[in-house]
């Protein structure tokens, strides 16, 4: 038996192409004369797969048996990018894979190419999930991601004569070899409905809920692998089906097709993820996703206790921890409530000392319009039973906060999990904020403004109940994987280990200076902005010299953000060169990369205008000897790893106070870039690890923003004191950049004169005071070298490892269970 597992999981390079032929043969079943590398890609896929299991199987074994907590991270978005090369690296067998696949005539490269990324998340949010996922295992805390199984992702991006256009996310398409199906891993889960009153046994009030409709969630599992470690993890994400979807065909034909019907109508619960990367009220069939997800992972876990001899269901706290990623899963904390109280039968008050001591709730947002409240009505109708649960904690936490701040009416407004301005409305950043022990924001700064705006009156009732968890970012992916080639200068330099303790890359900074060392960095930076060049030619027919500032901004595309201001800079230096034929600069390829929000109309014109000037600067020789502009179609994870490495310049530059942290400034200053940005998010903590000296600093602070706002910000004075300002909007106002249609960029023009929410305008002068200090430090390439040096080997902090070791030691109380090889 030893011997036969051995061999089927073995992994040495025989074993591996044993795996790969079997799995070609048994699972794919294709003729050998018409495979292709994407049946490879498969096969690997599952031969890999199998080998994670067995770990797997340790791994539960392990954690169950030694009576350990689990770390349950509820999010309605991981977003885990290509899955092959991450395991391949984590489980050691690269080079082994590599060899079994050219034996089998195949390229490991093309192979990993043949992979369809999961997009089920819209950004920062979706990708801290699945960074999070990574370092649990990689620290061998036992733990399981709790999701939704989209059959659409986030939508593909093309651009089409400048524009974005949305194309479905088919990622099921052909198959996901990752995941393992568990039918007999099913809930019910309920909707609408009415709750009835009756008198239990033991002549006790009691609460149940008649749902109206019924619905079943199956799990899928993806087995998520620790580096070097023998844990693996799992993502169990969860497809809604109808319940005994064709058992009434038996009795009536009518009926059989209203039975298919209901298949067909409960299959879109998980149809399809929001677009957004901001959450939009009112959409019933989103808080359906939430509560669906919600109830399958609760009831699961529950099952889970229960299935451990000798636990009560008051032990919950005590063996899982459920964190809250936003307020998307809050619904948690009523339906907790509602299964202790109504179907457990305990009493109100442990059953809420029950709820509290389980969930953490980490807040991503402070913009006001992205805080999710749901419509009482809505609520009413979809989640009756749910509601009165949340009006009951509702009044006795407002009994609370009336002993505590006697006569402030103000104050109980305010806090109330109901909303009473613009029509009534279930506020649910409140209710995860009253229904956890630790609540936190994603940066210092975050954090800070959290406590003193959003959430002040929470803070100054429980102020013990906050702190803060900067974010970190997985170096496994982000690093090791993204940037091979400085992966092996670093192991070369200080040795191995750095990866599972990234505090290490400080021992770079001896070489910061070292001319040799300093060449082979310069080398590697080359080599990966080559990569991205071609990639880049690839995808857009634009030309990029990889001996030019790479100069990137990559992320959601939004007003925040402030792409606009980009590209205000670099119709600046398009107006300076065509004034005056002498001008020279310092050539520089600006890269983009996003997705809009498919009815987010100014973000949507914000690419147009990134490719109209774009398509402009590109063409003109006056120009296009010192600027290039590309827009990289269709950004995710899988072109995130080329995009990275290739920086030399990384723009941070949203309106202070508005990002909460960011964590694409992480991966590109690990990568050696330097960052040109305001202090907002984990811009701030990244300056003080760089050291200011090698970070670009501009723009208002978050105090001066709101002070602005106070004082009554006015945008065109901004314009009529500054001529260059003034006749950079004229271009792009005058049809320059649209062969000239002066209509098509007006609103964006229009929209900066006269409200410009977010400070474009009044942050200009100084980016681009900013932009001139890194010109100047980019002539000096040993400076700059130098500079990027510091960057990545002060980067340790942004590691997820250092992220997740702080959740698991100040909120979860997670230790590390090592499985045994
Ligand atoms: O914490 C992850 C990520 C932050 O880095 C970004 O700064 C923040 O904008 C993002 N938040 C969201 C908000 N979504 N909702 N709600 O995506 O979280």
């Amino acid at each position: 038996e030893q011997t036969r597992s051995h061999s089927r999981t073995g992994m040495d390079p025989d074993s591996i192409r044993r795996g790969i032929v079997d799995h070609l043969r048994y699972s794919i079943g294709r003729p050998a004369a018409t495979l292709r590398p994407e049946h490879y890609y498969r096969a690997l896929a599952l031969a890999v797969r199998d080998r994670m299991q067995d770990n797997r199987v340790a791994s539960t074994r392990t954690s169950l048996e030694l009576g350990h907590k689990v770390v349950c991270y509820f999010s309605a978005e991981f977003l885990m990018g290509p899955q092959l090369g991450v395991n391949l690296l984590d489980l050691g067998i690269e080079a082994a894979a590599a060899t079994a696949l050219a034996e089998l005539g195949q390229d490991l490269d093309e192979v990993l190419a043949c992979e369809e990324e999961p997009g089920l998340g819209n950004g920062g949010l979706g990708r801290l999930a699945a960074c999070y996922l990574d370092s649990l295992a990689t620290l061998e805390r036992p733990a399981i991601g709790y999701g939704i199984r989209y059959e659409y992702g986030i939508f593909d991006q093309e651009i089409r004569d400048g524009w974005q256009v949305e194309k479905t996310d088919n990622w099921l398409v052909a198959g996901n070899p990752w995941e393992i199906a568990k039918p007999d891993v099913s809930y019910r889960v309920g909707w609408r409905g009415y709750s009835e009153h009756y008198r239990d046994a033991g002549d006790v009030d009691r609460v149940r809920w008649v749902p109206g409709r019924v619905l079943r969630g199956v799990a899928y599992d993806t087995p998520v692998q620790g580096y070097d470690v023998r844990t693996c993890n799992v993502l169990t994400l969860w497809s809604a089906h109808a319940v005994d979807s064709f058992a009434l065909a038996a009795f009536n034909t009518g009926d059989y097709y209203k039975a298919v019907e209901d298949e067909v109508n409960s299959e879109t619960v998980t149809k399809v993820l929001y677009p957004n990367d901001e959450p939009e009220a009112g959409k019933r069939l989103r808080l359906l996703q939430q509560y669906f997800f919600v109830s399958c992972s609760l009831q699961h876990i529950l099952h889970i206790l229960d299935d451990l001899a000798g636990t009560s269901v008051r032990a919950l706290p005590e063996r899982f921890a459920v964190q809250l990623n936003d307020t998307h899963p809050s619904i948690a904390v009523a339906e907790l409530m509602r299964l202790l109280v109504d179907e457990r039968r305990l009493d109100w008050d442990e059953a809420w000392a029950i709820t509290v001591a389980t969930f953490g709730y980490t807040n991503h947002t402070l913009l006001p319009e992205a805080l999710e409240t749901w419509p009482l009505a809505m609520f009413d109708e979809s989640l009756p039973r749910h509601l009165e649960i949340i009006y009951e904690i509702n009044r006795r936490f407002l009994d609370e906060v009336r002993a505590a701040f006697p006569g402030d009416e103000a104050r109980l407004r305010r806090m109330s999990l109901i909303g009473e301005e613009g029509g009534k409305t279930v506020r649910m950043a409140h209710l995860a904020t009253v229904g956890s022990h630790a609540i936190n924001g994603v940066a210092a700064l975050h954090t800070e403004l959290l406590e003193h705006s959003v959430l002040a009156d929470f803070y100054q009732l429980w102020p013990e109940r906050f702190g803060n968890k900067t974010n970190g970012v997985t170096p496994r992916r982000f690093l090791a994987r993204a940037n091979p080639g400085l992966r092996e200068l670093l192991d070369a330099t200080i040795g191995p280990g750095w990866l599972t303790d990234l505090d290490r890359l400080r021992e770079l900074e001896p070489f910061a200076d070292d001319p040799t060392f300093q060449r082979q960095w310069r080398e590697v930076k080359r080599g990966n902005k080559a990569r991205l060049a071609r990639y880049v030619h690839e995808h857009t027919g634009i030309e990029l010299n990889p001996d030019w500032l790479f100069d990137i901004q990559v992320k959601r595309i939004h007003e925040y953000k402030r792409q606009h201001l980009n590209v205000l800079h670099i119709v600046t230096l398009y107006h300076r060169l065509k004034q005056d034929p002498d001008a020279t600069i310092a050539p520089r390829a600006f890269v983009f990369g996003g997705k809009a929000a498919p009815g987010y109309f100014l973000a949507k014109r914000i690419i147009k205008l990134i490719n109209a000037v774009g398509e402009r600067v590109n063409n003109d020789p006056d120009v296009n000897r010192f600027l290039r502009v590309a827009f990289v179609p269709n950004f995710n994870v899988q072109n995130a790893e080329l995009i990275y490495p290739a920086a030399d310049l990384s723009e941070q530059i949203s309106t202070a106070g508005k990002e909460a942290s960011g964590t694409g400034n992480m991966k590109f200053m690990m990568n050696g870039a330097l960052t040109i940005g305001t202090l907002d998010g984990a811009n701030v903590e990244i300056r003080d690890e760089a050291g200011p000296e090698n970070f670009f600093l501009f723009g208002r602070t978050a105090d001066e923003v709101e002070q602005i706002k106070r004082d009554g910000y006015r945008p065109a004075d901004y314009v009529d004191g500054n001529p260059e300002l003034a006749a950079v909007l004229g271009l792009i106002g005058d049809g320059t950049f649209t062969h000239g249609d002066t209509e098509v960029l007006r609103p964006v023009v229009d929209n900066l004169y006269r409200d410009d929410p977010f400070l474009v305008l009044a942050d200009y002068a100084a980016y681009l005071e900013a932009q001139e200090r890194v010109s100047a430090a980019w002539a000096d390439s040993a400076g700059w070298t130098r500079m990027s040096i510091y960057n990545s080997a002060r980067s340790g902090k942004f590691s997820s490892d250092r992220a997740i070791a702080e959740y698991c030691d100040d909120i979860w109380d997670v230790g590390p269970v090592p499985v045994p090889k």
